[in-house]
């Protein structure tokens, strides 16, 4: 592999709109708010921009839900102020992705509406039964729900209802989508639950904890066949790339939607390594065992052909409360979660407010919680009698808005004037971008410093990844380029932790201002090796 290609050359930061920059004090984040911060992002070195849901929707599923896909919600401005983000980064050299919904639509769309009647043109965009399956969704529950005299199919909430990709027609209603955003200007698409939207039948499926009826919408033929036919149709018209959400896929599976002469996808985001600290379901978390969290992600790395490297995104706990020590190691265990996270082979992709290490919620009370998952998951959780404080815990592991509160820019906040549509959390005082700026030591620093040797180095972009050591708290992996060798050392633990074999070479970075010849807790760095 020698000339990467743009998104394989670049940093990606994931903006979750709603909770990053509010800028008429309504309480919401906007488009606005995010132009007025471009410089932050440039100044971070990011060169892409993942857009969550702006589309105009009336957020059940906080945008996940569209009800018109070429217009932009009231909340977060208009037309026109997307246009000038479009612009205004590009001024800058960053480019803007969108997220592409397309497995479902909001119930308020108008096809949706249409399709109620059983003699529109519109019935067969989604799919109408007499009966339902016994099919479950994704947020808990049947994923069927009656209307009038018949069901329609939602994988995810019931404001949510399926597309019927069997239907041609559909598929040139999202042909048609793509080309309006591409031709604004946007560099491309992350694509939502992309490996669940074409369904081979409307059979029943095998009783399974979670998500039965998996295996008949699961990795299809024919969701292949739609992203063959995107690609050529659309996505090769441009300069521009997709990224797949692709929930409960292995390796095979990854590869079998990304490698270049399947033409569909060109990366995608895999999960495995997000479930290795969970039972079953993200409820039910076990201890964070850093042996299997770190071999899923090398084995990851020697399979699939090209990785989207992420740690957090809008649907995820914060990495430094999940997988490092947000109280006693704050520091250190974000900066050595960002060194895996840069240093790893593929395109790295940056939560917003991960680059400050802000941390989970840590709220008390259900009140306090906004996203409907969590709501759904506390209400299935009294019926199956958990006792309260259970309740509370599982949402204070695994809720979603755990990545949801405000972006911390100041001591005070500074994301808004007003109330904020979600309570931001107490310890901005000390987690913000404000101070983080000024500190040299930050783990706002990190990053940038971080950011920039990755920017400049031919080993990080395209050496080759091969894991040396792997225990129950230590990550030894290097990186190999035209005979040149990076190490990265990680204890992933806060215990101190004897090298296991001995390291020479000259550091490039290092979370300790110096070098000991023992892995003190959550060290993390990385050492050129001489030929
Ligand atoms: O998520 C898909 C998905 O399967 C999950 O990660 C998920 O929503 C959830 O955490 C289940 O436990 C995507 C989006 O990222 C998510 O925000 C949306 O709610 C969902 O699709 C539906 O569009
Ligand atoms: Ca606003």
């Amino acid at each position: 592999m020698s000339n990467l290609k743009f998104w394989q050359d670049a940093i990606v930061y994931q903006i979750y709109p709603r909770s990053f920059m509010d800028s008429n004090n309504d309480g919401i984040g906007d488009i606005p708010g995010i132009i007025s911060k471009l410089d932050y992002l440039k100044e971070l070195g990011v060169d892409i921009i993942w857009l969550s849901p702006v589309y105009d929707s009336p957020n059940d599923d906080n945008g996940y839900d569209i009800r018109d896909y070429k217009a932009i919600h009231k909340d977060f401005g208009t037309m026109e102020d997307m246009d000038k983000l479009i612009l205004e980064a590009k001024k800058r050299g960053i480019r803007i992705i969108m997220d592409l919904v397309i497995n479902h639509t909001s119930d308020e769309h108008p096809w949706f509406i249409e399709s109620k009647n059983p003699d529109s043109p519109y019935r067969n965009y989604y799919y109408w039964r007499d009966k339902p399956n016994n099919w479950t969704s994704f947020f808990s529950g049947s994923a069927w729900t009656k209307e009038n005299d018949a069901y329609y199919l939602h994988l995810f909430s019931k404001k949510q209802p399926d597309l019927n990709f069997h239907n041609p027609k559909v598929l040139d209603e999202v042909k048609d989508i793509m080309h309006f955003w591409l031709k604004k200007g946007i560099a491309g698409f992350r694509c939502d639950v992309i490996n669940v939207i074409f369904k081979n039948t409307l059979d029943d499926g095998k009783k399974r904890l979670v998500l039965t009826g998996l295996e008949h919408y699961h990795s299809t033929e024919g969701c292949h066949r739609v992203l063959k036919t995107l690609r050529k149709e659309v996505m090769d018209h441009y300069e521009a790339f997709t990224v797949g959400e692709t929930v409960l896929v292995t390796t095979k599976q990854a590869n079998e939607l990304i490698l270049p002469e399947r033409e569909e996808l060109d990366m995608v985001f895999g999960f495995e390594h997000m479930e290795t600290d969970q039972i079953n379901n993200k409820w039910f978390k076990t201890k964070f065992k850093p042996k299997k969290f770190m071999r899923t992600i090398s084995r990851w790395q020697k399979e699939v052909y090209w990785n989207a490297n992420y740690l957090e995104n809008h649907d995820q706990p914060r990495s430094v409360s999940r997988f490092g020590d947000d109280k006693m190691y704050h520091k250190e265990s974000a900066k050595m979660l960002a060194l895996l996270n840069l240093t790893l082979k593929g395109t790295p992709y940056i939560y917003e407010g991960q680059e400050i290490g802000m941390t989970n919620a840590y709220f008390k009370s259900i009140d306090e919680y906004e996203d409907l998952e969590s709501k759904r998951i506390y209400a299935l959780g009294k019926k199956l009698l958990f006792p309260k404080w259970y309740r509370l815990k599982m949402l204070r592991n695994a809720s979603r808005d755990n990545a949801r509160q405000p972006m911390q820019w100041t001591k005070t906040g500074g994301f808004t004037l007003s109330t904020p549509w979600l309570k931001e959390n107490p310890n901005k005082q000390d987690i913000n971008v404000f101070d983080s700026r000024k500190d040299p030591d930050s783990i706002l620093n990190f990053y940038k410093k971080l950011i920039k040797i990755r920017k400049n180095d031919d080993i990080l972009k395209k050496g080759s990844f091969n894991d040396l050591y792997i225990s129950n708290a230590i990550f030894i992996y290097e990186r190999v380029y035209d005979g040149e060798r990076y190490m990265i050392v990680l204890n992933m633990s806060k215990k101190i932790k004897r090298y296991p074999f001995e390291v020479y070479g000259d550091l490039v970075i290092s979370n300790y201002p110096d070098r000991a010849n023992v892995l003190r807790s959550y060290e993390g760095l990385m050492i050129k090796v001489s030929k």
